[in-house]
């Protein structure tokens, strides 16, 4: 499903960010939400859509779908649905509508699934490598927290970042990988332009 980011839903969801950016380490950058434009005059459609490359199948309780990863509930996860660890497995973001190429400096991660008990039972990401769609390659190492993990990078122009699951901590009892919260930064100073 793709999530539209235009003004009225941001201006909704604004309490919401600034809680979270202030509880935050002091960030380079700013979640793209932050940087949509807010004035009323007009319309600034801009959608991001997860995909990935496989997902397990709901259960009773929970969906485990690409876009949980983008709820802002860390109790919600996209989880791989291949046999074994999941290595190669992946989940991607794609920008489109009026700003289908944004530069991403920073990049924030909750690896695993951090509800309680799920965490440890659960695989988590220990090694993943960042490809976005100009060609770039960041790899990242992340620690065995259910806290958000920030990355700060040079800027990079994208229409589609990709994360791919490189290596993992196991679980203790399911051999199912899992992410539960992805944000994405573009620079401090950058601010979408409406169109004319
Ligand atoms: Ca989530």
């Amino acid at each position: 499903m793709k999530r539209l980011c235009g003004h009225r839903l941001i201006i909704l969801a604004l309490s919401l960010l600034t809680f979270t950016l202030l509880t935050a380490e002091p960030a380079l950058g700013k979640k793209i939400f932050d940087a949509l434009p807010r004035s009323t005059d007009y319309d600034f459609p801009f959608y991001m859509e997860y995909t990935a490359s496989s997902i397990l199948p709901a259960s009773q309780v929970a969906t485990y779908a690409p876009g949980n990863v983008d709820d802002e509930d860390p109790n919600t996860a996209w989880v791989e649905g291949v046999s074994g660890h999941g290595l190669g497995e992946w989940i991607q973001v794609e920008f489109s509508g009026e700003a289908s190429e944004v530069p991403i400096a920073k990049i924030g991660l909750i690896t695993g699934y951090a509800k309680g008990d799920k965490f440890k039972q659960n695989n988590r990401v220990k090694k993943a490598l960042l490809v976005f769609s100009n060609g770039q390659r960041i790899a990242l190492d992340l620690a065995d927290t259910p806290k958000m993990q920030y990355f700060n990078f040079e800027p990079v122009p994208a229409s589609q970042v990709r994360l791919i699951i490189e290596d993992v901590y196991p679980g203790t009892k399911w051999d199912d990988t899992c992410i539960s919260e992805i944000e994405l930064h573009v620079p401090e100073d950058f601010f979408f332009k409406p169109s004319e």
